[in-house]
């Protein structure tokens, strides 16, 4: 059990060092989250400086998303490879920001497991000064494997072994999952350590908050529409209650929000682009955000079976996202699957 320290509070530290005590994760597992954890750190002081740092803007090039890279992309995923480069934890790693995965360099020691991440989701929002963050995901590298390619990230959610997000808001938080339900902890800045604020985050069952990008409505399929024209409705419609809607454009913001009061967000397929199969990526969105909600009572679909059962194909693969409050997330992928079996 977690018991406090004198001033009461628990270190991301402690905790990992007591859930190493009871055999829930190993030692490489417990420093690769600290690492990690470190990488967070010095990103929040980057973003933190905001006009101030010379850290704003685009930084002059794209990524495999065909996306123009900000500043802060770049430095975010710089700070997150070369603290795991020499950390002794990792076999290789996958970013948003790199076309393809990138084994440990030769000359450091290389440790069993594969980090996955999106080094700042929600870029866009940085000039604009609303909250953004990184999203991590940590899998095994496959026994026997010692220079790990693409193919060896290929594994399905419930394959992972650890996720959690960094949100730089108003407070910097690490929301984590080692598989025994996720807590939050939040970054004093005095002593510079996280610190337990949030002990088994639990998603309320039920909720009348979606979070959903409006704009695309004309391009979504009929049980997409059909879903949310009953959403607004409200209670004169089959839903008998009225709903609230919240968007943020900055999925850790909007995953952290449902995580602390419920909701459901959806970023479903539309047919702007036919050939994207929704915008949020599956190993490095997705995945790690569907897991942290599933282990606070939560659900998460692709609209049509549960996230963490997909099996990937594509190392930046998109996947259309329903989660959070499981049973709107229920009736929201039931709207999906009655259509197919209409069809
Ligand atoms: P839209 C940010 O670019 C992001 O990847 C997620 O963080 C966010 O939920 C989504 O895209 C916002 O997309 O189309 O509303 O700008």
């Amino acid at each position: 059990m977690h018991e406090p320290d004198k001033n009461g509070s628990i270190s991301l530290t402690r905790y990992l060092i007591e859930e190493q005590r009871a055999d829930r994760i190993g030692a490489d597992l417990r420093l690769l989250i600290e690492v990690v954890a470190r990488a967070c750190k010095s990103i929040s002081v980057s973003v933190g400086k905001g006009a101030l740092g010379g850290v704003l803007g685009e930084a002059g090039s794209g990524n495999i998303q065909g996306e123009a890279q900000k500043k802060l992309d770049v430095i975010a995923n710089d700070v997150l490879l070369e603290a795991n480069a020499w950390g002794g934890h990792l076999a290789a790693c996958a970013s948003e920001e790199m076309d393809h995965s990138m084994p440990i360099p030769d000359v450091y020691p290389r440790g069993n497991y594969l980090l996955l991440f999106d080094p700042l989701d929600g870029s866009s929002n940085i000039d604009v000064n609303v909250s953004v963050g990184t999203i991590f995901s940590v899998l095994r590298c496959p026994d026997g494997v010692t220079n790990a390619q693409d193919e060896h990230f290929l594994q399905p959610g419930t394959a992972q072994v650890a996720a959690g997000y960094c949100i730089y808001g108003p407070s910097t938080m690490l929301v984590l999952t080692i598989g025994n339900g996720t807590h939050a902890f939040t970054l004093d800045r005095e002593m510079g350590s996280f610190v337990l604020t949030q002990r088994d985050m639990r998603v309320p069952a039920s909720t009348k908050e979606f979070a959903i990008n409006m704009s695309n409505q004309r391009h979504w399929e009929q049980p997409m529409q059909d879903y949310v024209r009953d959403l607004l409705a409200g209670e004169t419609g089959p839903r008998g209650k009225n709903f609230n809607m919240r968007w943020i454009a900055s999925m850790v913001a909007d995953v952290h929000r449902i995580l602390t009061r419920g909701g459901i967000f959806i970023y479903p397929w539309d047919k702007k682009d036919p050939t994207k199969v929704g915008k949020l990526r599956l190993m490095y969105e997705a995945n790690p955000m569907s897991y942290l909600i599933e282990q606070a009572g939560g659900a998460s679909t692709n609209g049509r079976m549960r996230m963490l059962d997909v099996a990937p194909t594509q190392l930046h693969q998109r996947v259309p996202v329903f989660l959070g409050s499981r049973e709107e997330v229920a009736a929201a992928t039931e709207y999906h699957l009655k259509h197919d079996a209409q069809a």
